[in-house]
């Protein structure tokens, strides 16, 4: 083979075996809104060009903080600031708010710090020193080598910052409504097809419930010990029990290790009927050599049951039998409807993750 010949084909060779990272690289810090759905919010990590669901304002808060990146004031001072529209305490009402204020230093009592008769947010603007004279520093070499990226302020109280490559600017995200009101402005649309070739992650936290199983639930869920003062579920003995909760509005998992004295089978979990709930689907399944099954249940209706306002939710159950008398039993109540396709991913991912000690 001639040597152009063979030069053509390594080339087409690199280029088959780069594309699916190429692809995926296009996608790489940007968040998309899915707009044949409701609006969800995903952001593609430069990390693993893997998608993160920023579900609610806390949950979105605790990803994108998970995933930032170090930064010196040195750096991050060369980078302009993008302004938001976000709810939030402007004492001068100079239109920045008091926490970006605090943050990049200039008087959360005056509207122009350094009275040289530009407002703080002209300054900003327009990328002029708020605290003094001049004109601020645009390093564009690093703006691109950080594009995309998440950036938190280490030298100083570890302020969070998202660097939007659409206009090169990094956006301040302060509190957990104003993040969340940075990522929904900056996302752009993408069509179901098009965010399913992205593969989809969750920053993961260990939580080992020792001689039980391991668990890797989402870090920004918060995990509470006991569901219950109760000895006994549906007449079965709580070997272990533990609530899990993505954010207080949206639901919870409970998972239960349960025991009884005589034998059982995954039909002793069968589950006929949850209030008005209708029944979607049954599916059995191996959890390794372990016999499981998942059903699911949703409601048709809004209702307020315990104070819990349900807006068309849904019940999951998932039963794993580790031996004919011991059991674990996964209850996710899910709240609202908007939230059953994710939060049943994430169900199933952790099924999927959950290993079994016993
Ligand atoms: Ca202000
Ligand atoms: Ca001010
Ligand atoms: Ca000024
Ligand atoms: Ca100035």
């Amino acid at each position: 083979m001639p040597n152009s010949r063979k030069l053509q084909v390594l080339i087409i060779a690199l280029i088959i075996a780069f594309l699916p990272s190429l692809v995926n690289a296009a996608h790489s810090g940007k968040i998309y809104l899915q707009v044949e759905q409701n609006g969800e919010a995903w952001y593609v990590s430069p990390a693993d060009n893997n998608r993160y669901y920023l579900g609610r304002p806390d949950d979105a808060f605790d990803i994108m903080r998970n995933l930032g990146l170090g930064i010196t004031n040195a750096n991050i001072a060369e980078i302009p600031i993008g302004l938001v529209d976000s709810p939030g305490n402007d004492d001068d009402n100079d239109g920045l708010l008091n926490d970006l204020e605090i943050a990049i230093g200039t008087d959360v009592a005056n509207p122009d710090t350094d009275e040289d008769d530009f407002s703080d947010k002209s300054e900003i603007l327009n990328w002029f020193n708020p605290n003094g004279p001049g004109e601020l520093t645009v390093n564009t070499g690093l703006i691109n080598s950080l594009k995309g990226k998440i950036l938190l302020q280490v030298e100083k109280n570890g302020e969070a910052w998202y660097l939007n490559p659409a206009d090169s600017k990094r956006y301040f995200l302060g509190r957990p409504q104003n993040a969340f009101d940075i990522m929904r402005t900056l996302g752009v649309g993408i069509s179901d097809s098009n965010l399913a070739v992205i593969p989809s992650n969750y920053v993961k936290s260990d939580f080992k419930v020792a001689s039980h199983y391991e668990l890797e639930a989402p870090s920004s869920w918060s995990i509470a010990q006991s569901v219950t003062d109760d000895e006994k579920y549906e007449g079965k003995t709580i070997i272990h029990d533990v609530k899990i909760q993505p954010s207080t509005a949206s639901g919870y998992l409970e998972i239960f290790v349960l025991e009884d004295n005589k034998d059982l089978t995954l039909n002793s979990f069968e589950v006929s009927s949850v209030k008005n709930a209708k029944k979607d689907s049954t599916t059995d399944f191996l959890l390794g050599i372990k016999p499981g099954k998942k059903q699911r249940f949703t409601y048709s209706t809004s209702f307020t049951s315990k104070d819990i306002q349900i807006s068309k939710g849904a019940d999951l159950y998932v039963d794993i039998m580790i031996s004919t008398k011991k059991f674990i039993h996964l209850h996710m109540m899910i709240y609202n409807e908007s939230d059953i396709e994710i939060y049943e991913k994430y169900l199933d991912t952790i099924v999927k993750d959950l290993k079994i000690v016993y």
